[in-house]
């Protein structure tokens, strides 16, 4: 139930909404809200009172949502992610995924297919040795994860403009989405898509992307936080319906932008 009229205090409100902010669980998205988000603030932009946790959970999404539209509107596609020279590599680089590095998935590479679906002219797979064959980049780049740490990586593989040209995707759809071997799935828009640094990752510091960092493939995006940047992709589509993702759909901001 909503009510639009007058802003009344109203203690449980505050409180479910205080609880509902508990459930965010992107840090720096939960200490955003917690310092600018009230009551009556929520009313402000999404034109209602939200008085119920689910009602809450509503309108934060909704405000997700319209934070997307404005990320989407102010990423310049030409601005690049800051590069870093060799010496500022992390050593060790973090590993991160939603389970411990004893389950990291460990795949065939010579079984392994790219599968590719939606609107795309030639759909036949790939297999990883026609990847490595395409001219590739190397970068060295940060990682920024909303857990709170962030790390200097070098990653090389094939730029992903140059491979949805030569795939012949529909560069005009909305979406991109991705299916890992590990059930981890996200999806991004088509401007970050074509960011000159993302790359499909094939190696890290100059050697065969290792298991944990998602062999045989990764998406390495710079302008993105680490949970848009999908290990071990095993599937890549092309859609203009919202596709959400592991962790988007658990909370995280859908655009990521790092
Ligand atoms: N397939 C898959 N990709 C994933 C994840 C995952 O759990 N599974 N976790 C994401 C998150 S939250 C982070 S921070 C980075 C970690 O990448 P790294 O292990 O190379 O540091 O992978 C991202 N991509
Ligand atoms: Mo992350």
């Amino acid at each position: 139930m909503f009510r639009t009229k007058i802003i009344q205090p109203n203690p449980e409100g505050e409180q479910m909404l205080r609880d509902a902010m508990r459930n965010i669980v992107q840090p720096s998205r939960r200490a955003f809200l917690q310092r600018t988000l009230t009551l009556g603030g929520m009313t402000l932009l999404t034109g209602c009172t939200p008085n119920s946790e689910r009602s809450i959970e509503a309108a934060l999404t909704q405000i997700s949502r319209w934070n997307d539209r404005v990320q989407g509107m102010l990423f310049d596609p030409t601005r690049l992610a800051p590069i870093y020279p060799d010496s500022m590599i992390t050593r060790p680089f973090p590993f991160n995924a939603y389970y411990g590095e004893d389950e990291v998935r460990q795949i065939n590479g010579d079984d392994w297919r790219l599968e590719l679906s939606g609107l795309i002219a030639d759909r036949a797979p790939w297999r990883l040795e026609q990847l490595r064959q395409l001219p590739q980049e190397t970068q060295v780049t940060r990682h920024i994860c909303v857990e709170g740490w962030s790390a200097i990586g070098k990653w090389g593989g094939v730029p992903f403009a140059s491979f949805l040209r030569r795939i012949g995707a529909d560069l005009s759809a909305k979406y991109i989405g991705f299916l890992c071997a590990d059930d981890y799935y996200t999806s991004i828009d088509m401007a970050s898509a074509l960011h000159p640094q993302t790359l499909m990752a094939l190696t890290y510091d100059d050697r065969e992307l290792p298991p944990r960092y998602g062999f045989p493939m990764k998406l390495r995006i710079p302008t993105k936080l680490g949970y848009k940047n999908p290990k071990h992709v095993h599937a890549i589509f092309v859609t203009n319906t919202y596709l959400g993702g592991y962790w988007e759909d658990r909370g995280y901001n859908w655009f990521g932008g790092s």
